[in-house]
Protein backbone atom coordinates (compact mmCIF):
# COMPACT_ATOMS: atom_id res chain seq x y z
CA UNK A 1 0.00 0.00 0.00
CA UNK A 2 1.57 3.46 -1.13
CA UNK A 3 0.18 6.69 0.10
CA UNK A 4 0.82 9.76 -2.39
CA UNK A 5 -0.17 13.27 -1.36
CA UNK A 6 -1.32 15.47 -4.19
CA UNK A 7 -3.10 18.94 -4.23
CA UNK A 8 -5.87 19.07 -6.71
CA UNK A 9 -6.12 22.52 -8.28
CA UNK A 10 -8.25 24.08 -11.70
CA UNK A 11 -6.87 27.03 -13.64
CA UNK A 12 -9.99 28.12 -15.94
CA UNK A 13 -11.37 25.05 -15.37
CA UNK A 14 -8.83 22.58 -16.41
CA UNK A 15 -8.00 20.16 -13.71
CA UNK A 16 -4.23 19.81 -12.12
CA UNK A 17 -2.84 17.20 -9.64
CA UNK A 18 0.40 17.56 -8.54
CA UNK A 19 1.99 15.31 -6.37
CA UNK A 20 3.76 17.44 -3.74
CA UNK A 21 5.96 14.48 -1.75
CA UNK A 22 7.98 12.67 -4.43
CA UNK A 23 11.16 10.94 -2.45
CA UNK A 24 11.59 7.90 -4.72
CA UNK A 25 14.84 8.04 -6.32
CA UNK A 26 15.37 9.63 -10.06
CA UNK A 27 18.84 9.96 -10.41
CA UNK A 28 20.26 13.36 -10.93
CA UNK A 29 20.02 15.32 -13.58
CA UNK A 30 18.13 17.85 -15.47
CA UNK A 31 14.03 17.36 -15.09
CA UNK A 32 13.71 16.19 -18.51
CA UNK A 33 16.80 12.83 -17.87
CA UNK A 34 14.58 12.07 -14.64
CA UNK A 35 11.59 11.81 -16.95
CA UNK A 36 12.49 9.12 -18.88
CA UNK A 37 13.53 7.71 -15.69
CA UNK A 38 10.24 8.29 -14.37
CA UNK A 39 8.60 6.90 -16.98
CA UNK A 40 10.34 4.01 -17.32
CA UNK A 41 9.94 2.78 -13.98
CA UNK A 42 7.22 4.72 -12.78
CA UNK A 43 4.32 4.78 -15.13
CA UNK A 44 2.07 3.13 -13.28
CA UNK A 45 2.03 5.62 -10.81
CA UNK A 46 1.43 8.58 -13.98
CA UNK A 47 -1.56 6.44 -14.34
CA UNK A 48 -2.77 5.16 -11.18
CA UNK A 49 -2.44 8.97 -10.53
CA UNK A 50 -4.49 10.62 -13.09
CA UNK A 51 -6.70 8.21 -14.85
CA UNK A 52 -9.68 6.10 -13.75
CA UNK A 53 -10.85 5.47 -11.03
CA UNK A 54 -8.64 8.20 -9.07
CA UNK A 55 -8.58 10.61 -11.54
CA UNK A 56 -10.43 11.41 -15.07
CA UNK A 57 -9.25 11.81 -19.20
CA UNK A 58 -9.06 15.41 -18.65
CA UNK A 59 -6.84 15.73 -15.09
CA UNK A 60 -3.54 16.71 -15.75
CA UNK A 61 -0.60 15.72 -13.11
CA UNK A 62 2.53 17.36 -12.03
CA UNK A 63 5.61 15.72 -10.32
CA UNK A 64 7.14 18.50 -8.56
CA UNK A 65 10.67 17.54 -8.17
CA UNK A 66 13.88 19.52 -6.69
CA UNK A 67 15.37 21.19 -9.78
CA UNK A 68 18.80 20.77 -11.22
CA UNK A 69 19.06 24.73 -11.91
CA UNK A 70 19.89 26.34 -8.51
CA UNK A 71 17.99 29.54 -9.56
CA UNK A 72 14.46 27.63 -10.16
CA UNK A 73 11.90 27.42 -7.14
CA UNK A 74 10.88 23.84 -8.57
CA UNK A 75 11.54 21.31 -11.14
CA UNK A 76 8.17 19.65 -13.15
CA UNK A 77 7.31 17.00 -15.13
CA UNK A 78 3.80 17.11 -16.45
CA UNK A 79 1.97 14.25 -17.65
CA UNK A 80 -2.41 13.06 -18.70
CA UNK A 81 -4.10 10.16 -19.07
CA UNK A 82 -1.45 9.25 -22.34
CA UNK A 83 1.72 10.07 -21.39
CA UNK A 84 4.04 13.29 -20.64
CA UNK A 85 4.16 16.47 -22.16
CA UNK A 86 6.78 19.19 -22.49
CA UNK A 87 5.29 22.20 -20.61
CA UNK A 88 1.50 22.90 -19.65
CA UNK A 89 0.54 26.42 -19.20
CA UNK A 90 -2.53 25.98 -17.07
CA UNK A 91 -0.31 23.05 -15.14
CA UNK A 92 2.07 26.00 -14.41
CA UNK A 93 0.08 28.18 -12.93
CA UNK A 94 -1.89 24.97 -10.81
CA UNK A 95 2.03 24.42 -9.67
CA UNK A 96 2.47 28.12 -8.14
CA UNK A 97 -0.77 28.17 -6.58
CA UNK A 98 0.05 24.66 -4.60
CA UNK A 99 3.01 26.12 -3.86
CA UNK A 100 1.80 28.78 -2.59
CA UNK A 101 -1.42 26.99 -1.07
CA UNK A 102 1.13 24.93 0.91
CA UNK A 103 3.44 28.04 1.97
CA UNK A 104 6.72 27.39 0.14
CA UNK A 105 6.48 30.75 -1.73
CA UNK A 106 4.64 34.01 -1.24
CA UNK A 107 3.92 36.58 -4.03
CA UNK A 108 6.92 37.45 -6.67
CA UNK A 109 9.06 35.75 -9.25
CA UNK A 110 10.21 31.94 -9.47
CA UNK A 111 11.36 30.29 -12.12
CA UNK A 112 10.14 26.52 -12.88
CA UNK A 113 12.10 23.71 -14.55
CA UNK A 114 10.21 22.31 -16.49
CA UNK A 115 11.11 19.45 -19.16
CA UNK A 116 11.49 21.80 -22.67
CA UNK A 117 13.26 24.52 -20.23
CA UNK A 118 12.71 27.07 -17.76
CA UNK A 119 9.85 29.49 -16.81
CA UNK A 120 10.04 32.47 -14.96
CA UNK A 121 6.36 32.69 -13.29
CA UNK A 122 4.72 35.84 -10.83
CA UNK A 123 2.55 35.67 -8.53
CA UNK A 124 1.04 38.58 -7.57
CA UNK A 125 -1.16 39.41 -4.49
CA UNK A 126 -4.53 39.23 -5.92
CA UNK A 127 -3.75 35.22 -6.96
CA UNK A 128 -2.77 36.07 -10.68
CA UNK A 129 -0.60 34.02 -12.07
CA UNK A 130 1.84 35.29 -15.08
CA UNK A 131 3.94 32.88 -16.92
CA UNK A 132 6.79 34.02 -19.26
CA UNK A 133 6.84 30.75 -21.62
CA UNK A 134 9.40 29.14 -23.25
CA UNK A 135 10.27 30.69 -26.74
CA UNK A 136 7.50 30.10 -28.86
CA UNK A 137 7.44 30.11 -32.51
CA UNK A 138 5.79 28.84 -36.12
CA UNK A 139 7.37 26.04 -37.48
CA UNK A 140 4.86 26.10 -40.94
CA UNK A 141 1.68 28.43 -42.10
CA UNK A 142 -1.22 27.93 -44.12
CA UNK A 143 -0.39 24.10 -44.21
CA UNK A 144 -3.86 22.17 -46.30
CA UNK A 145 -4.59 18.97 -44.83
CA UNK A 146 -7.29 16.89 -46.60
CA UNK A 147 -9.13 15.54 -43.73
CA UNK A 148 -11.58 12.19 -43.96
CA UNK A 149 -14.89 13.31 -44.48
CA UNK A 150 -14.61 17.21 -44.23
CA UNK A 151 -11.91 18.07 -47.71
CA UNK A 152 -9.29 20.32 -47.26
CA UNK A 153 -8.61 22.29 -43.55
CA UNK A 154 -5.71 25.05 -43.03
CA UNK A 155 -3.88 25.81 -40.41
CA UNK A 156 -0.55 26.75 -38.82
CA UNK A 157 1.77 24.13 -37.25
CA UNK A 158 3.59 25.89 -33.98
CA UNK A 159 5.28 25.09 -30.72
CA UNK A 160 4.43 27.02 -27.80
CA UNK A 161 6.25 24.11 -24.88
CA UNK A 162 3.92 21.45 -27.05
CA UNK A 163 2.84 21.32 -30.43
CA UNK A 164 -0.07 22.77 -32.41
CA UNK A 165 -2.16 22.29 -35.49
CA UNK A 166 -3.67 26.42 -35.21
CA UNK A 167 -7.09 25.96 -37.61
CA UNK A 168 -9.10 29.39 -37.78
CA UNK A 169 -12.76 29.53 -38.59
CA UNK A 170 -13.16 25.96 -38.59
CA UNK A 171 -16.80 25.95 -39.62
CA UNK A 172 -18.17 25.03 -36.28
CA UNK A 173 -19.43 27.12 -33.30
CA UNK A 174 -16.89 27.01 -30.53
CA UNK A 175 -19.93 26.12 -28.33
CA UNK A 176 -19.76 23.60 -25.07
CA UNK A 177 -23.49 22.47 -26.80
CA UNK A 178 -20.67 21.11 -29.88
CA UNK A 179 -17.95 19.53 -27.80
CA UNK A 180 -18.64 16.30 -29.14
CA UNK A 181 -18.79 17.49 -32.91
CA UNK A 182 -15.35 19.79 -32.21
CA UNK A 183 -14.05 16.53 -30.48
CA UNK A 184 -14.64 14.48 -33.62
CA UNK A 185 -13.62 17.05 -36.01
CA UNK A 186 -10.27 17.30 -34.37
CA UNK A 187 -9.28 13.47 -33.62
CA UNK A 188 -10.07 13.70 -37.56
CA UNK A 189 -7.63 16.86 -38.33
CA UNK A 190 -4.88 15.09 -35.90
CA UNK A 191 -4.96 11.90 -37.55
CA UNK A 192 -4.55 13.52 -41.55
CA UNK A 193 -1.60 16.50 -39.97
CA UNK A 194 0.09 13.62 -38.63
CA UNK A 195 -0.13 11.62 -41.30
CA UNK A 196 0.32 14.42 -44.10
CA UNK A 197 3.70 15.22 -42.62
CA UNK A 198 3.71 16.73 -39.00
CA UNK A 199 3.91 13.50 -36.92
CA UNK A 200 5.01 16.31 -33.49
CA UNK A 201 1.40 17.20 -33.53
CA UNK A 202 -0.67 16.02 -30.59
CA UNK A 203 -2.65 19.05 -29.85
CA UNK A 204 -5.60 20.57 -32.17
CA UNK A 205 -6.83 24.24 -31.62
CA UNK A 206 -9.73 25.60 -33.30
CA UNK A 207 -10.60 29.37 -32.94
CA UNK A 208 -13.52 31.06 -33.63
CA UNK A 209 -15.29 34.23 -32.32
CA UNK A 210 -15.41 35.29 -28.71
CA UNK A 211 -18.77 35.34 -26.78
CA UNK A 212 -17.44 38.45 -24.86
CA UNK A 213 -16.62 41.10 -26.83
CA UNK A 214 -13.81 42.07 -24.42
CA UNK A 215 -12.12 38.79 -25.64
CA UNK A 216 -10.13 38.22 -28.59
CA UNK A 217 -11.32 35.09 -29.87
CA UNK A 218 -12.46 31.87 -28.34
CA UNK A 219 -10.89 28.03 -28.69
CA UNK A 220 -11.29 24.65 -28.85
CA UNK A 221 -8.18 22.56 -27.51
CA UNK A 222 -8.27 18.74 -28.10
CA UNK A 223 -5.39 17.15 -25.85
CA UNK A 224 -3.53 14.28 -27.09
CA UNK A 225 -5.52 11.55 -24.68
CA UNK A 226 -8.98 12.77 -26.07
CA UNK A 227 -9.97 15.26 -23.54
CA UNK A 228 -10.69 18.89 -24.44
CA UNK A 229 -9.14 22.19 -22.32
CA UNK A 230 -11.23 23.61 -20.48
CA UNK A 231 -9.01 26.24 -20.08
CA UNK A 232 -7.74 28.34 -23.27
CA UNK A 233 -4.42 26.08 -22.82
CA UNK A 234 -1.34 28.05 -21.89
CA UNK A 235 1.37 26.74 -24.24
CA UNK A 236 -2.02 26.44 -26.65
CA UNK A 237 -2.23 30.19 -26.46
CA UNK A 238 1.70 30.44 -26.72
CA UNK A 239 1.61 29.06 -29.84
CA UNK A 240 -0.93 31.62 -31.30
CA UNK A 241 0.84 34.24 -29.67
CA UNK A 242 3.99 33.31 -32.14
CA UNK A 243 1.56 32.96 -35.00
CA UNK A 244 0.03 36.50 -34.67
CA UNK A 245 3.20 37.89 -33.96
CA UNK A 246 4.90 36.31 -36.76
CA UNK A 247 1.74 37.42 -38.66
CA UNK A 248 2.39 41.14 -37.43
CA UNK A 249 -0.78 41.04 -36.47
CA UNK A 250 -0.08 41.39 -32.22
CA UNK A 251 2.44 44.28 -31.22
CA UNK A 252 4.85 43.59 -28.89
CA UNK A 253 3.59 44.20 -25.44
CA UNK A 254 -0.25 44.28 -26.59
CA UNK A 255 -2.47 42.27 -24.87
CA UNK A 256 -4.33 39.19 -26.37
CA UNK A 257 -7.44 38.08 -24.54
CA UNK A 258 -7.61 34.32 -24.98
CA UNK A 259 -11.60 32.70 -24.25
CA UNK A 260 -11.76 28.83 -24.05
CA UNK A 261 -15.13 26.77 -24.62
CA UNK A 262 -15.93 26.88 -21.42
CA UNK A 263 -15.85 30.92 -20.87
CA UNK A 264 -12.62 31.04 -18.89
CA UNK A 265 -9.79 33.68 -20.18
CA UNK A 266 -5.88 33.77 -20.34
CA UNK A 267 -4.49 37.21 -21.19
CA UNK A 268 -1.48 36.87 -23.33
CA UNK A 269 1.25 38.88 -24.37
CA UNK A 270 4.96 38.68 -25.94
CA UNK A 271 8.73 40.44 -25.92
CA UNK A 272 10.70 39.56 -28.24
CA UNK A 273 14.62 38.36 -27.05
CA UNK A 274 17.38 37.58 -29.19
CA UNK A 275 15.13 37.61 -31.86
CA UNK A 276 12.43 34.78 -30.44
CA UNK A 277 9.04 35.51 -28.95
CA UNK A 278 8.69 34.93 -25.42
CA UNK A 279 4.70 34.64 -24.66
CA UNK A 280 3.82 35.58 -21.18
CA UNK A 281 0.36 33.98 -19.91
CA UNK A 282 -1.80 35.12 -17.07
CA UNK A 283 -4.49 33.37 -15.42
CA UNK A 284 -5.27 32.08 -12.30
CA UNK A 285 -5.84 28.79 -10.50
CA UNK A 286 -8.38 27.60 -6.96
CA UNK A 287 -6.96 24.90 -5.01
CA UNK A 288 -9.94 22.21 -4.83
CA UNK A 289 -8.19 19.18 -2.64
CA UNK A 290 -5.54 18.42 -0.43
CA UNK A 291 -5.59 14.50 -0.02
CA UNK A 292 -3.83 11.26 -0.26
CA UNK A 293 -4.03 9.12 -2.72
CA UNK A 294 -3.82 5.18 -1.41
CA UNK A 295 -2.53 2.73 -3.60
CA UNK A 296 -3.37 -0.61 -2.99
CA UNK A 297 -1.79 -3.05 -5.11
CA UNK A 298 -4.68 -5.47 -3.89
CA UNK A 299 -7.13 -3.33 -6.43
CA UNK A 300 -7.11 -4.95 -9.36
CA UNK A 301 -7.49 -1.10 -10.60
CA UNK A 302 -4.70 0.41 -8.62
CA UNK A 303 -2.76 1.36 -11.63
CA UNK A 304 -5.88 2.44 -14.46
CA UNK A 305 -8.47 0.37 -15.81
CA UNK A 306 -6.70 -1.61 -18.62
CA UNK A 307 -3.20 -1.66 -16.33
CA UNK A 308 -3.38 -4.53 -14.71
CA UNK A 309 -0.05 -6.02 -12.45
O1 LIG B 1 -2.37 24.84 -20.50
O2 LIG B 1 -0.63 24.33 -21.71
C1 LIG B 1 -1.70 24.05 -21.20
C2 LIG B 1 -2.23 22.70 -21.41
C3 LIG B 1 -1.70 21.71 -22.17
C4 LIG B 1 -2.56 20.62 -22.07
C5 LIG B 1 -3.58 20.95 -21.22
N1 LIG B 1 -3.36 22.24 -20.83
Amino acid sequence: MKLIRVVDSHTGGEPTRVIVDWDRDLGGGSVADRLRVFEDKYDAIRSGIVTEPRGSDVLVGALMLEPEDPECVAGVVFFNNVGYLGMCGHGTIGLIATLSYLGRIGSGTHRVETPVGVVETTLREDGQVSIDNVPSYRKAASVVVDVDGVGEVVGDVAWGGNWFFLVNDPGREIALENVDALTSLCRKIRKSVNEQGYPEVDHIELFGPPKDPANNSRNFVLCPGGAYDRSPCGTGTSAKIACLAEDGKLAEGEIWRQESVTGSVFHASYRVVDREVIPRITGRAFVTADSSMVLDEADPFCWGIGKGT
